[in-house]
């Protein structure tokens, strides 16, 4: 299976559908939607609607993705651009660059920046509350739970708050895991969530196995990430393999050490492979997916 062909497929999906929502949005401030689409379509490699797609794939072999599966694809999206957007912001991480382009506040401003995470999040929910087919409203309103749940003060906004709260302070492990499983964690294990549950997949044994699934990939796709940033220094700045940006920030190889972070990610990887297998040959793309997850280089 060419995983890179399955993702190019997903993301042109994706992209196409909220491209959309900007040809039926009317705004009485046009700098808004504006700043809106900046930070939904400046680029990203779609990896959470790429989880919605291939678990709805998984819970139900027979059947192409419908029009919830697509709402979930772009709603976690909304959720996703949002969160990089105020994240980006002078009052948290006060980035200047995302995906390798200036950050929404520094080409719109900081007010304009705030309100197109908003306004983003707002349209997550609105894209799932959206009437489909009436058979399918029960369905839609566990959906947004989960989302809100996933995203918000048990999920992703808790995540940040705790990270936010511990500038400078040493972490233990599992503080920086269970951290990481809030802030960026939830949101992968719902993409994974939302997938089956668009299938129409029942409360039940295989759903907690997915959600089991989620949660190893979203620590693994951390530790990852951490991985990347300390590589991309070494390669971009010369500096030796953890050194100071591993220690000053909490971080898997600051607290492991490079080999112990590649030896944590290989037995995520490992265990959540194990669990898809379980699922036989119907897992294959979702196990391409998580293999490329844990090995992509950027
Ligand atoms: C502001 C409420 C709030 C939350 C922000 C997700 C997050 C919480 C902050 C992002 C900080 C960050 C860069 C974390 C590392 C993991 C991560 C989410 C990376 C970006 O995700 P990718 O690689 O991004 O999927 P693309 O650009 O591909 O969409």
């Amino acid at each position: 299976m060419d995983i890179q062909q399955v993702l190019a497929q997903y993301r042109s999906r994706t992209e196409l559908q909220l491209e959309q929502l900007f040809q039926e949005m009317a705004s009485l401030e046009p700098r808004l939607p504006e700043a809106m689409r900046y930070g939904l379509l400046n680029g990203g490699k779609r990896l959470r609607p790429a989880l919605v797609y291939l678990s709805h794939q998984l819970c139900s072999t027979d059947q192409p993705p419908h029009a919830l599966t697509d709402r979930a694809a772009v709603a976690i999206e909304c959720i996703h651009s949002y969160s990089l957007i105020h994240d980006d912001l002078p009052a948290m991480d006060d980035d200047d660059l995302r995906r390798g382009k200036p950050t929404c506040h520094i080409v719109f401003d900081e007010a304009t920046a705030i309100l197109a995470g908003d306004a983003l999040q707002c349209l997550a929910f609105e894209q799932l509350s959206e009437i489909i087919d009436p058979t399918l409203a029960l369905r839609q309103l566990k959906m947004m739970k989960v989302l809100a749940r996933a995203s918000g003060r048990q999920g992703m906004v808790a995540g940040q708050a705790f990270d936010l709260g511990h500038v400078g302070q040493p972490l233990t492990l599992e503080q920086l895991q269970a951290m990481h499983a809030c802030k960026t964690g939830a949101l992968i294990t719902c993409a994974v969530e939302l997938g089956a549950l668009s299938a129409g997949e029942p409360e039940g044994e295989r759903l907690d196995q997915l959600r089991r699934f989620g949660d190893l990939v979203g620590l693994a796709f951390q530790v990852q990430d951490d991985l990347l940033d300390i590589e991309g220094d070494t390669a971009t700045l010369g500096k030796p393999q953890g050194s100071d940006q591993a220690q000053n920030k909490p971080t898997y190889p600051a607290l492991l050490g490079m080999e112990g972070a590649r030896s944590k990610l290989n037995q995520l990887h490992q265990e959540a492979v194990a669990i898809l297998t379980g699922f036989g040959p119907d897992a294959e793309a979702l196990i391409a997916l998580t293999d490329y997850i844990v090995a992509r280089d950027h």
